[in-house]
């Protein structure tokens, strides 16, 4: 795996390190960079909602229910029409896979990327102001530009992402991506309204002593997963589970760890969706140095079937995804 080829100083604004890093990809002629700059953006709407929720009202449930069932939470709505309207605009992307709908969007017909996004993962966490976040991923549409949208362009492995990352709006708004060549992340200045590089080139420690899991639904654990956490307490690891993927992921992306949701009673799939969800972190995982699989196959070489399938997921610290597929 390359390194990114064009080191950047901390305090780099995005903007021009996207621009600087433009050429490391064939075939886009500033098309993928407009797309993250639109992504970008609408991060900076939505984290302006995400840190007034508790002021004006638009707090607690919509009343509706999104794809994954979950109760759908206002501001999941809103972050979810800012992204679209955002692409939209951009004109680079020909269509939208998103959790809060049944099927894809159809944006510019002219549009050469098909995004998937999860628009605020762990919305439930809003009301008692826990950290969330956006997940997102980049393909390249295989159909040709301008013709109808086919089933090869929306359902695409995750090895195909061109590009992809997580907002998280947490202690402090960090946008995180990458585009094969090394993770990057970029922390949020609000009065500037910008991101500067913070992180250059992360790396994920190939061991961690964190596990992240819920250990509520160990009843409905296979035995192998329970021996796997049984081992986990035997080392003295830490438990650390905060609920909101994107937050829990990022911790153990800095600190080493593994996040697990493996399949349960409830989710003989797991809970997370592979489409938006589990493809953009396994990417950033892998190009940070880390792993990524449902506990037997690589994340990344699943070919999907439908737009919300669910996988079980292991992600984080090589070692310890390897330890735990060993399990
Ligand atoms: P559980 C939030 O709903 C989410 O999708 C992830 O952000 C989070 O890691 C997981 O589900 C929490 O699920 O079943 O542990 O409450």
């Amino acid at each position: 795996m390359e390194e990114s080829r064009i080191a950047q100083p901390i305090g780099t604004a995005l903007d021009r390190f996207i621009k600087s890093n433009q050429d490391q990809f064939a075939f886009a002629s500033g098309e993928l960079s407009q797309l993250l700059r639109d992504i970008a953006l609408a991060s900076k709407v939505v984290n302006r909602e995400v840190n007034k929720a508790g002021l004006i009202d638009i707090m607690g449930a919509m009343g509706s229910m999104n794809m994954g069932g979950d109760q759908q939470q206002k501001l999941d709505v809103l972050a979810n029409i800012r992204f679209s309207r955002a692409l939209m605009k951009g004109g680079e992307a020909c269509a939208l896979i998103s959790e809060e709908s049944e099927s894809y969007l159809d944006l510019n017909n002219h549009g050469s990327y098909v995004i998937a996004i999860d628009p605020l993962d762990g919305s439930s966490n809003i009301d008692v102001n826990v950290s969330i976040g956006t997940i997102f991923s980049i393909y390249r549409r295989k159909s040709p530009p301008g013709t109808p949208i086919q089933q090869q362009d929306i359902l695409q492995k995750g090895s195909e992402q061109v590009a992809a990352g997580y907002i998280l709006y947490g202690s402090s708004t960090m946008l995180v991506y990458t585009t094969g060549y090394g993770v990057n992340g970029f922390t949020y200045e609000p009065t500037l309204g910008e991101y500067f590089l913070s992180h250059p080139n992360l790396r994920q420690p190939i061991n961690g002593k964190i596990f992240s899991v819920n250990e509520g639904s160990y009843k409905s654990f296979s035995q192998s997963v329970r021996n796997y956490l049984h081992h986990c307490k035997d080392e003295g690891y830490t438990g650390r589970y905060i609920g909101s993927l994107v937050a829990d992921f990022h911790r153990n992306l800095l600190k080493g760890g593994i996040y697990i949701y493996p399949s349960t009673a409830k989710d003989p799939n797991g809970k997370l969706r592979l489409m938006y969800e589990c493809n953009a972190l396994a990417f950033v995982a892998e190009q940070a140095g880390g792993k990524a699989s449902d506990g037997k196959n690589r994340v990344l070489d699943i070919q999907p079937t439908s737009l919300h399938q669910r996988t079980p997921f292991y992600v984080g610290s090589r070692n310890m995804v390897e330890e735990a597929e060993k399990f």
